[in-house]
């Protein structure tokens, strides 16, 4: 007989994101047994009910719900995972927190920041756990940068530059909107390659190297019109195809983003580098298990970019894994996301970003954005700690 104690989850959204959390809550208790937490799949929800049963099934929830109030308003439900489209994060957010249910929201916090700032209102209010899934922090070798930062090694920082390129939105053919477009309609998404792809370079940027001031932005949508999925016509396209941008952080350095779905022959390259007085730091998504780093301080004979395999346990997260030398995946990211959400429970601290972590993120989008329609600077009015 198990002596944990239970969070049980109710899941809603039966999508890529929800088979990433999934996958998270189930392989924690294998490799985080010391955690006093453990999730319970008590409840999985999606309109489409055979959608949600076949989900059901295959990863071990133990009932489905078809309307997303009904799971809210369950006794059985600890704790309401929200991964559906941008458009009902706030709604069922807010109805979580005042149902006084924990709530786990897929980033982006929502499509707008007056949307997040109400879901930051509503979880405060009740005074219910919650995070936001920024997956990338919690990839041993980005947990390690953050440490390498923090230990002073790189001392002033001068540079921050990010690049997250994908190439799947090149076909002028591909319609917009419903199963599995929903990314590129704005009124669902709220924003294209901001939202979805630099909201990630942004929330990384910022846990690494501090709070972005201001931001000067240039979008662009290539395909102007599209096919929606869901009316069968030709409508707007209101997305961005592609974001470029460059900021200042309060720290003095200056910070250049790209964000792109047309980059051909790139499906998921999410870079940063870092560029200090004494040393630098960079990291690919395509090799995560590696991190690279230059120490001006090393004998000038042997000077030059370290590789480092992130692949010991005395690196981040890596005593729970393997053995030296054998590495993980983008899944595992999610996995320590849900260990270290337990963690907190036990701790009664915070699992970051929680959703006041993940406003300011927000903030730097809706300014980003708003610089490339006014072809101006913006404040982004952002105060990390
Ligand atoms: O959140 C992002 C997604 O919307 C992901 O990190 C990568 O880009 C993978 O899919 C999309």
């Amino acid at each position: 007989m198990s002596n944990k104690k239970e969070l049980r989850i109710g899941l809603i959204g039966c999508g890529f994101m929800g088979r990433t959390h999934s996958n998270g809550y189930r392989r924690v208790p294998n490799f985080f047994p010391a955690l006093q937490y453990t999730p319970v799949l008590q409840a999985v929800c999606a309109r489409n009910e055979a959608k949600a049963r076949a989900f059901a099934d295959q990863w071990g929830y133990a009932s489905v719900e078809t309307d997303w109030k009904k799971l809210i308003a369950r006794d059985d439900i600890d704790a309401v995972d929200i991964c559906t489209p941008n458009d009902t994060h706030a709604e069922i957010a807010i109805a979580a927190a005042e149902a006084g249910k924990m709530v786990l929201c897929e980033k982006p916090l929502a499509r707008t920041l007056a949307e997040s700032q109400e879901m930051v209102d509503a979880v405060e209010k009740a005074g219910v756990a919650n995070t936001v899934w920024y997956n990338y922090r919690r990839i041993p070798a980005v947990t390690l940068a953050k440490k390498i930062i923090e230990s002073g090694k790189l001392g002033q920082i001068y540079h921050y530059r990010a690049n997250f390129l994908q190439d799947w939105t090149i076909n002028a053919n591909l319609p917009q909107g419903g199963e599995g477009l929903w990314r590129m309609d704005a009124s669902v998404a709220g924003s294209g390659v901001t939202g979805d792809l630099l909201a990630h370079c942004i929330d990384t940027a910022m846990w690494l190297n501090g709070s972005i001031k201001d931001v000067s932005a240039v979008t662009e949508t290539f395909v102007k019109e599209r096919m929606h999925q869901l009316t069968g016509k030709v409508e707007k396209v209101g997305i961005d195809d592609a974001c470029v941008f460059h900021c200042h952080f309060e720290n003095g350095s200056l910070g250049l983003f790209e964000s792109t779905r047309y980059a051909r022959g790139h499906k998921a390259l999410y870079t940063f580098e870092i560029n200090g007085a004494n040393a630098s730091i960079r990291w690919d998504l395509h090799d995560l298990n590696r991190l690279e780093f230059f120490d001006n301080s090393d004998e000038s004979t042997l000077r030059g970019w370290r590789s480092i395999h992130v692949t010991d346990g005395e690196q981040p997260y890596m005593d729970k894994w393997w053995v030296p030398g054998l590495g993980i995946g983008y899944e595992h990211s999610f996995i320590h996301q849900v260990a270290d959400f337990l963690q907190s429970l036990e701790t009664g601290g915070p699992c970051k970003p929680t959703f006041k972590e993940a406003l300011e993120t927000q903030k730097v989008c809706e300014a980003v954005l708003e610089s490339a329609s006014s072809k101006s600077w913006k404040d982004t009015g952002v105060n990390v700690c």
